[in-house]
């Protein structure tokens, strides 16, 4: 790496370090950042709520929270600058599962490390001159906090959406505990990579699933997010459309269900498949096959998931000797166990039609199984081609309804089948029940008692916090007993309710419980008569501007999405959704890879700020590219940002120390019409959040500036200095020391950040610009926006670089170009 601190200090007058403190200083002691009342105040004032996704304490700022920072600070001092009271909170996630194991590693108490890691971090955010109103601090880990976790939990208790049932869940035998299925990354636990197992536990869930349909219907109050997040969040959801079909058993009272999204196919069913490891196939089993399933069970058990949907996998099944009853047409086809069917979706059941399934023909083929074609597609013969066929058709061989269409099909046997009261139109949706408990430590404890005369037995409200046992608990998990479960003490309650001996629960709560509603309780971290003060809530909630990773796409953004509807629905929240614009921002890469200790392609972030000051650090994430891009720190360097930072302050030096000049002059004008443009252009850019494009203009009105100073009107002039004032003012939203120590050169106090953003003066541009024609031979092939003034050297560079002139130019070469300026360029082409 090259010495870069060299670099700084060769330039006499700049070097951004040494303000670092006096600023950090004067922001604090002005309260510069604070709104001036987080609940209550002027009802009319234009407000802004900007969020960042909140951090979670592994240790000191990496290069990924300079960027998200860089973005978010950088979009909220946009909105205070433009008027806008303008809240950007900060606060901790700090619970969570690295923190134990840090613990174990070191022998601390994760207490200890969580929050040495949150002052080290605070600082560090100081440091980076982010703009957060610290009176919003809060830290998820604090009773204070995680009081309302337990509250919230048994408000959901209440209404039904908090339930406990037995559920074969994904367990990671590394960390032993339980993981949503959000955790499960092919097959493997998000945090440590091991290889995730199947156990049946007792759980404690949260009731997403019931607002599976409204997570799918208010996302039409989502035009501020990315369309891809939503997108997946719809796949996640996964709504399918279709029937229930019910199919009576040989030798069984109550028939089995199955989940169909093609009932139009129902006389092509030939065989009936039930999920392995589903209750239901040991139920369906006959006995003398007993031996041949449980054989079949030993070795199918492991699979992921995913692996089992795989379309490309082989299908391995085995008989159960039951019959199937189809409804319809009373045809007995043969049940069979197998893993390509899920337990846990539908019902776990499916009627196979392995002519127009892929999966239930490759099922078929390798267990030799008849395949009957239903639909006419007019594709060729799926049992000669191995190949399923899933397109509209007409109907064939499927009795009375032979010759409808697959459309008409549809409609007419799921009447049929409700007529005879064997079935009817569903919906069904992937979407899981919401996994919250874990069998760890550093978490919220569950507020409820076990009685053996009462049973569960919410902690009554005024006990709360439930507080975790600072003592007396063995950390480490013992062969899947909770840490918790050790705390003799702790666990040792009298029942709440019949005052008879009572154990408390020993699982904590998913730290996405913690997150999926902090964003509530910023205005009034202290509040202390509920999980968030509706005063707070009114001024500020919900969120305008959210800023995180598209990780949480189908995790945290859906937790909270879903948190804030039940709420609305307990009428403690006036909205129903929490986050009304998001912006994903990349990720930062280091030789294309993600930063990782194991691949040993981590940079420091502290390293970068040391060499180079907070601000050309966070100039580089942003000037990247766009936000929501990821950025190979292999390809840029700070050393850019430098120079440019050093070449502001050096024009605010001048200026500051010119004496004033009566200006007005033509120069002067045509300095300031460029002003303007660049003004009403970054206005423009940064409202769009092209962030990187803004700053573009910025270094472009550097360009206009230095010119101004050295060839005329020169650094006294009045257009140069207002020229000059735009641009720190501007530039303070990414790189907020030096615009300040540049904003007190120029003379001016006490902080840029309350000087407000420039303002383009439209008439001034209006008149500045003409448009130019583009040609190619003759022929317009495209009209651009030019000063009009504009020199001919000027505008054959402009035009030469118009991708409308590439285009019609196709890689010939050019003859000639005449110039106009300002209404015409012809550009003449090699014949
Ligand atoms: C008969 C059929 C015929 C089907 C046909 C499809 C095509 P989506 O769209 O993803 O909801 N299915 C139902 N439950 C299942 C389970 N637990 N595991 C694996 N597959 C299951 O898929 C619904 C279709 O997937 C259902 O419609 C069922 O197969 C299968 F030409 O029923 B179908
Ligand atoms: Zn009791």
């Amino acid at each position: 790496m090259t010495s870069s601190v060299d670099d700084v200090s060769s330039d006499e007058t700049y070097d951004p370090r040494t303000v670092v403190d006096k600023w950090i200083q004067i922001w604090d002691s002005r309260g510069t950042f604070d709104v001036s009342s987080l609940t209550g105040g002027d009802e009319q004032a234009d407000r802004r709520y900007v969020v960042s996704m909140f951090s979670y304490p592994s240790g000191d700022l990496h290069m990924g929270h300079a960027e998200v920072y860089s973005i978010s600070d950088a979009m909220a001092r946009f909105a205070r600058m433009r008027g806008a009271e303008t809240l950007f909170p900060v606060g901790w996630d700090s619970f969570g599962l690295p923190a134990e194991n840090a613990a174990f590693k070191r022998d601390l108490d994760p207490r200890d490390w969580t929050y040495r890691n949150i002052e080290t971090q605070a600082d560090s955010f100081r440091r980076l001159g982010i703009s957060f109103d610290w009176r919003t601090r809060l830290h998820t880990s604090d009773p204070e906090y995680y009081r309302w976790n337990q509250w919230l939990f048994l408000r959901l208790y209440e209404c039904g959406l908090t339930y406990r049932a037995d559920a074969t869940v994904n367990w990671c035998p590394n960390d032993q505990t339980v993981l949503a299925n959000e955790q499960v990354v092919q097959g493997r636990c998000e945090r440590c990579g091991a290889q995730v197992i199947k156990r049946a536990l007792t759980q404690w869930f949260f009731k997403i699933t019931d607002y599976a349909q409204r997570l799918l219907d208010d996302m039409d109050q989502l035009a501020g997010w990315p369309p891809e997040i939503l997108t997946m969040q719809r796949n996640w959801i996964g709504r399918s459309e279709g029937a229930y079909v019910d199919f009576a058993v040989d030798g069984r009272d109550e028939p089995v269900r199955v989940f169909t999204t093609r009932p139009d196919t129902l006389f092509g069913a030939t065989f009936f498949v039930v999920a392995f490891d589903a209750p239901l196939a040991a139920e369906l089993c006959a006995p003398d096959h007993k031996d041949q399933f449980e054989a079949y069970r030993a070795k199918a058990a492991g699979a992921t998931e995913i692996e089992r949907l795989a379309t490309d996998r082989p299908k391995t099944g085995v008989f159960l000797g039951s019959y199937a009853i189809n409804p319809l047409n009373g045809e007995r086809i043969p049940v069979y166990a197998a893993d390509y069917v899920l337990a846990g979706y539908g019902t776990g059941a499916v009627m196979a039609v392995p002519a127009h399934d892929q999966r239930d023909l490759d099922f078929a083929r390798a267990m030799d199984l008849p395949v009957r074609t239903v639909i006419d597609t007019g594709e060729p013969e799926p049992s000669v081609t191995g190949v399923a066929t899933d397109g509209a058709g007409v109907l064939v061989e499927s009795d009375r309804f032979t010759g409808q269409s697959v459309a008409d099909a549809q409609t007419a046997i799921i009447a049929e089948l409700a007529e005879r009261g064997v079935g009817a139109a569903a919906i069904t949706y992937r979407l899981r029940d919401w996994l919250l408990s874990r069998q760890r430590y550093w978490g919220t404890p569950i507020p409820i008692i076990h009685c053996g005369a009462c049973g569960e037995v919410p902690v009554p409200d005024d006990e709360l916090p439930v507080r975790l046992p600072e003592s007396g608990y063995q950390l480490r998990p013992d062969g899947g007993k909770p840490p918790l479960a050790s705390a003799e003490d702790w666990v040792a309650v009298p029942c709440p309710r019949c005052a008879g001996p009572a154990r408390r629960d020993t699982d904590t709560m998913d730290t996405f419980v913690d997150s999926s509603w902090y964003f509530l309780r910023y205005p009034n971290p202290d509040f202390t008569e509920g999980p968030f003060d509706p005063a707070g809530i009114a001024r500020w909630l919900p969120v305008d501007e959210y800023i995180g990773g598209k990780e949480h796409a189908t995790g945290h953004l859906l937790y909270a999405r879903f948190l804030t509807k039940s709420l609305h629905d307990a009428g403690l929240l006036p909205f129903t959704e929490p986050f009304t614009r998001l912006t994903n921002q990349g990720q930062v890469l280091m030789d294309g890879k993600a930063m990782s200790k194991s691949l040993g392609n981590l940079v420091n972030l502290q390293d970068q700020i040391d060499q180079y000051g907070p601000d050309a650090v966070r100039i580089t994430m942003i000037f990247a590219g766009p936000p929501e891009d990821d950025i190979d720190w292999a390809d840029v360097s700070p050393h850019g940002a430098v120079k440019w930072l050093a070449r502001i302050w050096r024009l605010a030096d001048e200026i500051g120390s010119a004496a004033t000049l009566a200006g007005d002059s033509a120069v002067a004008g045509a300095v300031r019409r460029s002003v303007h443009e660049l003004i009403a252009k970054a206005t423009e850019l940064m409202t769009g959040k092209r962030l990187n494009v803004a700053i573009a203009q910025l270094m472009q009105l550097t360009n206009v500036l230095r010119k101004a100073v050295d060839t005329g009107p020169g650094a006294g002039d009045p257009a140069v200095r207002e020229g000059v004032e735009a641009l720190v003012r501007m530039v303070s939203c990414f790189a907020p020391f030096t615009a300040e120590e540049a904003w007190e050169r120029l003379g001016h106090g006490p902080s840029v950040a309350d000087a407000g953003w420039p303002v383009a003066d439209l008439d001034l541009i209006a008149a500045a610009t003409a448009t130019c024609i583009l040609q190619v031979d003759g022929k317009v092939r495209d009209r651009i926006e030019v000063a009009v003034d504009i020199d001919d050297d000027a505008l054959r560079t402009l035009a030469m670089s118009s991708p409308g002139i590439a285009k019609a130019l196709g890689g010939r070469a050019v003859a000639n170009v005449i110039v106009r300026a300002p209404k015409l360029v012809n550009v003449v082409s090699q014949r």
